[in-house]
């Protein structure tokens, strides 16, 4: 993996290199070239890198002859076009819950000279993607393909969002249901997981409708797994290994945690998640974690946990490699993400 880090910062100073020199050649001055830069240093690359490295990682692994220098080269992009669609989301999702830190530091909204011109900033991460397929990828006979698959993964992932924050302005918490909780997972989580998938199966051509579909199954498995980790972290994580504090109780979220509660109480721990969910106050807060203890969330959690791994084990041993992929790219891919994101 160090190497394939290592393949992937060369290309990182690449991109900086090749969109600076386009700014230049539009003639913007060094204030608006230098806020791009420390855009782009801030939040692209500083998480834990590994849809990136699953990209590139992926693609090698598919790759049927050795793969030469372009190739590799236009793979590292492919790595860091993903890295920077998640950045994309990332500081827009932190402005929408209202968080406050991300990988340790303050949210990029909330550094003093940035505020909501956060929102652009996303905006041109994610035309960037575009401006840098054109640059590298127009060739390419798999060009069209892997646009169409960052509308597709960006659409889905959106689709997730408004699904999460939608539930969040619902009157109260006893609209929340398991089956509403897993279909904002499946939008919200499972894109991530199958993009560099599908993204160096287009690459090599190799996309076939079952492969597709293996893709997809153990996506939304492993989006499942990852998301309920997530919401875990939220109120039980670690700050110092998150680097993130949590939100979802204040924002009323349609979290794991308070779908479990809700599955487990009894009126009168009920009526206590009811009046104190969703409020921004730490009083109300505590009292919603001290119904999480009595219903001893951690243990459920490993419960979970367990079930879900198993789940995940099944689909990886019983996958066909008749079709391109290999059990490899699956397992990775589990064990980078069993450890929760920043
Ligand atoms: C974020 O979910 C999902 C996407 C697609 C950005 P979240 O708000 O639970 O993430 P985090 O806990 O990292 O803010
Ligand atoms: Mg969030
Ligand atoms: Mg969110
Ligand atoms: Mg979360």
């Amino acid at each position: 993996m160090d190497a394939l880090k290592n393949e992937l910062r060369t290309t990182y100073v690449a991109l900086n290199a090749t969109f600076r020199e386009y700014l230049e050649s539009q003639g913007f001055d060094e204030a608006i070239i230098d806020h791009y830069v420390q855009c782009f240093s801030a939040n692209v690359g500083t998480g834990k890198l590994h849809r990136g490295l699953a990209t590139l990682y992926i693609g090698k692994q598919l790759a049927k002859t050795e793969v030469n220098e372009e190739e590799s080269n236009q793979l590292c992009v492919l790595a860091w076009l993903v890295e920077m669609l998640g950045a994309h989301y990332l500081i827009l999702d932190d402005i929408m819950d209202e968080s406050t830190t991300r990988r340790g530091e303050p949210c990029w909204y909330r550094q003093p000279h940035i505020g909501l011109m956060a929102i652009n900033d996303a905006c041109i991460l994610k035309s960037a993607i575009f401006f840098f397929l054109k640059k590298f990828l127009r060739q390419h006979p798999g060009y069209i393909d892997i646009v169409e698959l960052f509308v597709d993964l960006g659409l889905h992932t959106e689709l997730g969002q408004l699904c999460d924050l939608a539930a969040a302005k619902e009157e109260d918490i006893g609209t929340f249901s398991e089956e509403k909780y897993w279909s904002i997972v499946k939008e919200k989580s499972s894109y991530s997981i199958s993009g560099p998938i599908m993204l160096a199966l287009a690459y090599w051509r190799l996309a076939t409708p079952k492969n597709l579909e293996q893709t997809h199954t153990f996506a939304v498995a492993l989006g499942e797994y990852f998301q309920v980790n997530d919401d875990y972290i939220d109120v039980y994580g670690d700050y110092e290994i998150t680097g993130k504090h949590g939100t979802d109780i204040q924002d009323k979220k349609c979290s794991w945690l308070i779908i479990e509660a809700l599955s487990r109480v009894n009126e009168e721990q009920r009526k206590r998640l009811l009046q104190n969910y969703g409020r921004k106050e730490p009083s109300h807060v505590d009292t919603v974690k001290k119904v999480f203890e009595e219903l001893d969330l951690p243990k459920a959690f490993r419960e979970y946990e367990g079930k879900q791994r198993v789940k995940i084990e099944g689909i990886i041993a019983a996958m066909d490699e008749s079709e391109g992929l290999k059990r490899e790219i699956f397992l990775m891919l589990f064990q980078g993400f069993r450890k929760g994101r920043q």
